[in-house]
C-alpha cells in the first residue's frame, strides 16, 4: 500500500478525551474514530488489526474443535423472556421495538439464541458433544463507556457455546476452551493469566477470566507469583486428552479476581513474598453453567438409557475488539505502538526519504515491488513529507520493521533496516534488505 493513496489520518497531539495510552495511540495512529459514546468506526489500519486478531482467535477455536456459525445482532425478546434474563439484564440491554410492535433487542450475548438453535438441530445424545462459536458485534449500554474500544457499548466478541450430555463431559469441554485460550493469547503476543472469577449475569458456578496485567486495567486480581509465568501447551497438544492437570492450579486463593478473592486463605496459603495484588484487563471470560439455559428453553436429549435429560453447557467469550487496545497497553513506548508480528497491520514500513528524486523513487519502487512479490505486506511512505515527520509517523503506527532509503545511502548501494521493538539499525544492500525481511515474514 502506498501511503499517498491510503487513508491514515494520524494525529500529532495527544487527544484530550483519551485517558489511557492505548486509547491515545489508537486515535493518534489513525486506527479508530468515535462515532458516538462507546461506538467506534474502525479506520483502515485499525480494521486490519481487528481482522488479524479475529483470524487468530478463529484459528484456535477451530483447532480446539469448535464449529463456526453466525448469529444475528438483533434478537427477538421471546427467548430471553423464557430464560428469565429479559428482566434480569436491566438497562444494559438495548431494547428495540419493530414496526409491528414486536419486542426486539441488540444482543449483549447469545446463550438463549444458540440454545434454541442447537435444540432445533439435534436428534439424540449421539449428536453430542458439540461446540458452536461465532464472532459477532454485541451491544451493551454500559453506564460508563470509557477507554475507547476497551469498554465500548458496541464491541466485537468471539463467543462459543458447548453442549454435553453430562456435567463431567461438560467440564472437559470447559477445559478444552481454557487451554485453547492460553494458546490464543500467546499467539497474540500476550501473557494472559487465568483467574477464578464471578459469573455475573451469565450464571453458573465455574468461571475464569483471562487477565493481562496492566495498571490501567479495570479488574483487580490476586495471584501467586508462580502462576504469572507458565508454559503454554504447544502445537502438539491433544485436546482430547485429559487437560485437568494443566488447568488445576488456577483456582482461588492462588489466582482470583477480587470478587472471588478470599483474603484469609490468601494470607494463610500464599507466602507473603509470593503474593501478587495487581490490576489487569479482562480479555476473555469462560463459564460453565450446566443446565441454566437448557432447562427453561427445553434443550433435552434422550440418553442411552432412554431418559430425557437437560444438556450441560458453558459459554466462552473473547473480547476481540478489546484485544486491540490490550495489546497496545502491553506493547508500546514513548514514540508509539510496537505491534507483535502476528497482528501488525503491515509487516514493513518503507520510507522514501526523498520522494520526487528519480533515483530514490526508482530504488524504492523496486524494493516495494520485490517485497510485495515475496508476500511481505508493505506500507510504502511515498509522500513528500519531511524525513523527521516520516520517522515519527512510522514509530507511532508501530510496524515491526522499517526500511529506510535515501539518496546518500543509495549512492553507496545502501539502505537501512530498523527494528521497531529494539530500535536496532542495520545498514545493508537493497537486495540483502529484501532477503532479510522476506525471512522475517515468509
Ligand atoms: N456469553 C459470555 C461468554 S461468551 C459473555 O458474554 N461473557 S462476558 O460478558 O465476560 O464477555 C466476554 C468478553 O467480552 C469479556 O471478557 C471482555 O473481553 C469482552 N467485553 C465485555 N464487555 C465489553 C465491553 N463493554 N467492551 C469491550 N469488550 C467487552
Amino acid at each position: 500500500m502506498r501511503l499517498s493513496k491510503y487513508f491514515l489520518p494520524t494525529i500529532k497531539e495527544n487527544p484530550k478525551e483519551a485517558e489511557i495510552v492505548s486509547h491515545r495511540l489508537m486515535l493518534r495512529a489513525g486506527m479508530i474514530r468515535q462515532a458516538s459514546a462507546g461506538i467506534y468506526t474502525w479506520l483502515p489500519m485499525g480494521f486490519k488489526v481487528l481482522k488479524k486478531i479475529e483470524e487468530i482467535v478463529r484459528d484456535e477455536q477451530v483447532r480446539a474443535g469448535a464449529i463456526e456459525v453466525l448469529m444475528p445482532t438483533i434478537q427477538s425478546a421471546d427467548l430471553w423472556k423464557q430464560s428469565g434474563r429479559y428482566e434480569d439484564y436491566g438497562k444494559e440491554m438495548l431494547r428495540i421495538t419493530d414496526r409491528h410492535d414486536r419486542e426486539m433487542l441488540y444482543g449483549p450475548t447469545n446463550e438463549e439464541l444458540i440454545t434454541d438453535t442447537f435444540k432445533n438441530g439435534i436428534q439424540s445424545y449421539r449428536d453430542l458433544p458439540r461446540n458452536l462459536f461465532h464472532i459477532q458485534w454485541k451491544f451493551r449500554d454500559e453506564i460508563r463507556p470509557r477507554f475507547g474500544i476497551m469498554r465500548g457499548r458496541e464491541f466485537l466478541m468471539k463467543d462459543a457455546y458447548s453442549f454435553d450430555l453430562t456435567a463431567e463431559e461438560g467440564r472437559k469441554s470447559y477445559n478444552k476452551m481454557f487451554v485453547s485460550y492460553l494458546r490464543t493469547f500467546e499467539r497474540l503476543g500476550l501473557k494472559a493469566i487465568p483467574m477464578a472469577a464471578d459469573t455475573g449475569p451469565i450464571g453458573g458456578d465455574l468461571s475464569h477470566e483471562f487477565i493481562i496485567l496492566a495498571d490501567t486495567g479495570e479488574s483487580e486480581v490476586y495471584c501467586h507469583r508462580d502462576l504469572v509465568d507458565f508454559d503454554v501447551p504447544d502445537e502438539t497438544l491433544d485436546y482430547d486428552s485429559d487437560l485437568t492437570p494443566i488447568i488445576a492450579k488456577w483456582t482461588a486463593p492462588y489466582a482470583a479476581t477480587d470478587e472471588q478473592h478470599d483474603p484469609d486463605r490468601f494470607a494463610r496459603e500464599v507466602d507473603e513474598k509470593d503474593r501478587l495484588h495487581a490490576r489487569g484487563i479482562e480479555v476473555g471470560h469462560i463459564f460453565f453453567f450446566g443446565s441454566k439455559y437448557s432447562k427453561p428453553l427445553n434443550l433435552t436429549v434422550q440418553d442411552s438409557g432412554g431418559n430425557q435429560v437437560a444438556i450441560e453447557s458453558g459459554s466462552y467469550g473473547v473480547g476481540v475488539s478489546r484485544l486491540a487496545g490490550a495489546i497496545i497497553e502491553a506493547s508500546h513506548d514513548d514514540n508509539g505502538i510496537i505491534w507483535p508480528k502476528s497482528v501488525s497491520p503491515f509487516d514493513v514500513g518503507l520510507m522514501n526519504l526523498k520522494a520526487g528524486d528519480e533515483t530514490t523513487d526508482t530504488a524504492c519502487a523496486d524494493l516495494y515491488q520485490k517485497l510485495q512479490a515475496a508476500g511481505v505486506d508493505v506500507l510504502y511512505d511515498d509522500t513528500d513529507d519531511r524525513a523527521g515527520a516520516k520517522f515519527s509517523k512510522m514509530d507511532l503506527i508501530g510496524l515491526p520493521w522499517q526500511l529506510i532509503a535515501g539518496p546518500r545511502g543509495l549512492a553507496e548501494n545502501e539502505v537501512e533496516i530498523k527494528c521497531r521493538a529494539t530500535g536496532e539499525r542495520e545498514t545493508v544492500s537493497p537486495d540483502d534488505a529484501v532477503n532479510k525481511l522476506k525471512n522475517e515474514f515468509c
